[in-house]
């Protein structure tokens, strides 16, 4: 008899998106590109995370927008934007209590900063609101994942501009007065950490506009920008709707020391540092002790305004969320595998996904609780799944064994977890419907329990077919996790 796990009652069961890789349809009803429009396609798997991760240029962007015959598929995703009824009936059948979804800025504010926002735009996320409500199933918002109004990144530099935190704090103002009442968990930013890795794809940067400062001066400026601009939005949702919650977001890595070696253990603890900072911010109203250091470390200075300082200290975040995939190794020596926008070392005792992830379920009831001793707000878990290759049987079934698995697995950790004291209040598994791989730009990496019917060339019916994680989930779901 395997052990039964005791959800709370409101537990909000569910699953999670981005604009940039389901909707599509961008360049309909008065959209602005976006910096997602410029990923291209790469065929050679070995090469397509060095190509995400490559700074960014405005001739880079130029030869993007002209180019006439390449493949660009988060321009078309696969038009949620058009199945949003089919695809939320299919949510509500399996019993969605949430649904994460973004909202693109460039549908609301087409040059990042206009002053009056594009109705078309506002109506279409209203509709896929309505909708959700239609079935009762809370609508979690993220304002900004992974794509940045392009018009903004070629006019200010994205965020590396003190600019734009204005436009985005007006931005989310028409959000939160239009959507009033109706969504009540909102998350600034997708994983905000990685923000001092990859300008480009977290903050719309162009390096040949960095003048003479280094990327990584660039990068922290952003970091820091955002994190004034997710307080100040904060602050205008409890004076807009008092009722709604602003979360905070990161991509949680667990890197576990590589051995007992005491300098091991330290690098570590220096992983999260690097891991946490942001979340220790807008969870704690200000900067940690230790950023000091990893600033200088990091050859970093930063403008942090009295202004700035009081902003974060009076609008700390309601809730805290991250995305869980995977652990890794810090300090050490040993073979490379790969992960969630970066590489690790290989962990003997772990298995890995197709694309070399390491496959860890304890380390998110590890992560659970240092997230919880750290904070004492209620988490949520935004984005955790596996990632595989799915085959599609003549009658439309995909027998997907193996992601039943893997998120068993995981719920059963996130019940230890509750058991260990950590108030967790939701889950949200990854591209519940299968939907473009933010990193590799491909539909062959899939983690939903709708299997979409697109090839990573764009063809296809965009048929949606319920894999057996479908049935699955939906009796986990109806069981309140007692059943897994
Ligand atoms: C997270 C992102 C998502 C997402 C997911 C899976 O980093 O927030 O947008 O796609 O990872 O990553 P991938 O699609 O690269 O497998």
């Amino acid at each position: 008899m395997s052990k039964v796990y005791r959800f709370p009652e409101n537990f909000l069961w569910g699953g999670a998106t981005a604009a940039n890789q389901f909707e599509g349809a961008t360049r309909e009803d008065g959209k602005g590109w976006t910096t997602a429009d410029t990923a291209k396609y790469e065929p050679d798997p070995k090469l397509r995370m060095q190509q995400m991760l490559a700074p960014m240029t405005t001739e880079k962007v130029e030869a993007a927008l002209n180019d006439q015959a390449g493949l660009y598929p988060k321009r078309y995703g696969v038009d949620f934007y058009h199945h949003y009824k089919e695809d939320i009936k299919l949510l509500a059948e399996m019993g969605f209590k949430t649904f994460r979804f973004s909202i693109s800025w460039a549908r609301i504010l087409p040059n990042g900063d206009d002053d009056e926002p594009n109705e078309q735009g506002l109506q279409f996320y209203e509709n896929v609101i309505d909708e959700l409500l239609k079935y009762n199933i809370e609508p979690l918002v993220t304002i900004s994942h992974y794509e940045f109004p392009l018009a903004l990144s070629l006019k200010q530099n994205g965020w590396a501009d003190r600019k734009t935190i204005a436009a985005f704090t007006h931005y989310a103002e028409i959000l939160f007065k239009r959507f009033k009442g109706k969504v009540k968990y909102w998350i600034s930013f997708n994983e905000m950490n990685f923000i001092t890795m990859t300008g480009y794809l977290a903050g719309g940067i162009l390096a040949d506009k960095n003048g003479d400062q280094s990327e990584t001066q660039v990068n922290y400026t952003a970091m820091h920008h955002q994190l004034v601009a997710a307080a100040q939005a904060t602050k205008l949702l409890h004076e807009i709707d008092p009722a709604a919650q602003m979360g905070s977001m990161i991509a949680r890595i667990e890197n576990y020391p590589a051995t007992s070696k005491p300098e091991d253990v330290m690098a570590s603890v220096e992983s999260d540092h690097a891991n946490f900072l942001m979340m220790d911010v807008l969870a704690n109203g200000e900067y940690p002790s230790y950023a000091k250091r990893l600033f200088a470390d990091n050859h970093v200075t930063l403008d942090i305004t009295p202004e700035d300082r009081q902003v974060l200290k009076e609008n700390t975040c309601d809730f805290v969320s991250f995305s869980y995939y995977m652990s890794g190794i810090a300090g050490g020596e040993g073979e490379e595998t790969a992960g969630n926008l970066m590489s690790t070392k290989k962990n003997p005792y772990l298995k890995t996904s197709d694309w070399g992830w390491q496959i860890d379920p304890v380390g998110l009831r590890v992560s659970l609780n240092k997230i919880y001793d750290r904070y004492h707000k209620p988490i949520f878990i935004v984005e955790n799944g596996l990632g595989a290759k799915d085959e599609l049987t003549a009658d439309h079934q995909v027998h997907d064994d193996y992601r039943i698995s893997y998120l068993h697995d995981h719920i059963e950790q996130i019940g230890e977890a509750l058991e260990d004291g950590v108030d967790v209040i939701g889950y949200t598994p990854w591209g519940c419907i299968d939907l473009v791989s933010a990193s590799g730009n491909e539909m062959s990496k899939r983690y939903g329990f709708v299997y979409v019917d697109q090839d990573d060339q764009g063809h296809g019916s965009l048929a949606r077919y319920k894999k057996d994680s479908f049935a699955w989930y939906q009796h986990v779901i109806a069981t309140n996790g007692t059943e897994l």
